[in-house]
């Protein structure tokens, strides 16, 4: 890595104007960090720029998925809110629907973020910098996976008692809301019996899907299905996430939560059935 050098003089050097300096930056064309309010380039950048120039109108495809994916990382690691949209903006703007840019996007982007900061090149700080955009970014694109009409089933969501993780959950919700299903997003470190109570207010029966990030949290797991099933017998309860089936396939999961909820929809609720708490 060469001696940063300010965005003037990484635009002299592209012999571009400032401003579209600028817009490289701020779309994750051009990775760059602010020190002391300022944008700062590693040289070495503007010559893998240079070596690498985005045509505009480039088909839609893998190549500038994998494009838009990197691209956003950088801006997540940045903490660069405006330029993490702008990313996520053109990615629409060149045909992905939002559950691809959850999907293929924001997800790849915060699963690298976790591999760099595992393998010691990212610190803690960065990826809690980047999950705060991501958490910003998916709610702005949240409305987008709003569907009219009735729903086809009913799930609550939430990570397991002491799994700091909410961003699975946050993602997964949109992607169910978007196939046609109620959710209810509980985030992370949910106690027993919030999952309880969203299923009473959701209503029931439900699907409950525990998610599981952190492996240290793997020990409560078999415990707390048991009581949510005991709790909850007239529901579903299933756990996933990245500690349970790291290489999950997200088409076949989001299949999977519409085939389970639609089919409890059709059972009878426990009150019916007059096996309710009596209240
Ligand atoms: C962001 C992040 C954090 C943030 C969380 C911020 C937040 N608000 O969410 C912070 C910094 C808090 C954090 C903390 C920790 N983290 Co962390 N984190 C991540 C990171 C980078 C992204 C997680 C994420 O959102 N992934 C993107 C989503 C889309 O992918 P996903 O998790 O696979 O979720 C999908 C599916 O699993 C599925 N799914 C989810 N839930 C469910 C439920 C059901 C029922 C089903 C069927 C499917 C399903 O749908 C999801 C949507 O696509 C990952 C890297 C990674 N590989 O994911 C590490 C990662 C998960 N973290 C890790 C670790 C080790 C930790 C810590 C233990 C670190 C520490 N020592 O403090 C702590 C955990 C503390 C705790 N008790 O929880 C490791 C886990 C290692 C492992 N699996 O063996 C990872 C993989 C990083 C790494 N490469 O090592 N982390």
């Amino acid at each position: 890595m060469g001696d940063q050098i300010g965005l003037r003089a990484a635009a002299d050097q592209l012999g571009v104007h400032y401003m579209t300096a600028y817009r490289y930056v701020r779309s994750g064309r051009l990775p760059a960090s602010k020190v002391d309010g300022e944008w700062m380039i590693d040289p070495d950048d503007l010559v893998r720029l240079r070596e690498r120039p985005m045509p505009a109108g480039r088909p839609v495809g893998a190549a500038p998925r994998t494009v838009h994916r990197e691209r956003l990382e950088a801006r997540l690691i940045a903490g660069d809110e405006v330029g993490s949209w702008g990313v996520v903006e053109a990615a629409l703007g060149s045909g992905a629907t939002p559950a691809e840019v959850l999907g293929e996007l924001i997800g790849p982007a915060l699963t690298s973020i976790g591999a760099r900061w595992a393998a010691g090149e990212l610190s803690i700080a960065d990826e809690h910098r980047g999950s705060a955009v991501a958490h910003r970014l998916i709610a702005r694109l949240g409305p987008r996976f709003a569907r009219p009409g009735r729903r086809r089933g009913r799930v609550v969501l939430g990570s397991a008692p002491g799994d700091q993780h909410s961003l699975p959950t946050a993602i997964l919700s949109d992607l169910l809301r978007g196939a046609g299903l109620e959710v209810v997003d509980l985030g992370a470190d949910c106690p027993a019996g919030s999952f309880v109570d969203a299923a009473d207010v959701v209503g029931r029966p439900c699907v409950i899907g525990v998610c599981v990030t952190a492996p240290e949290v793997l020990p409560v797991v078999p415990e707390l299905l048991d009581e949510l099933r005991r709790d909850l017998e007239d529901c579903e309860v299933i756990a996933g996430g990245g500690a349970i089936d790291p290489d999950v396939d997200l088409d076949a999961t989001v299949d999977r939560f519409v085939t389970l909820a639609s089919r409890a929809r059709a059972l009878p609720s426990s009150r019916d059935r007059g096996l309710g708490s009596g209240a």
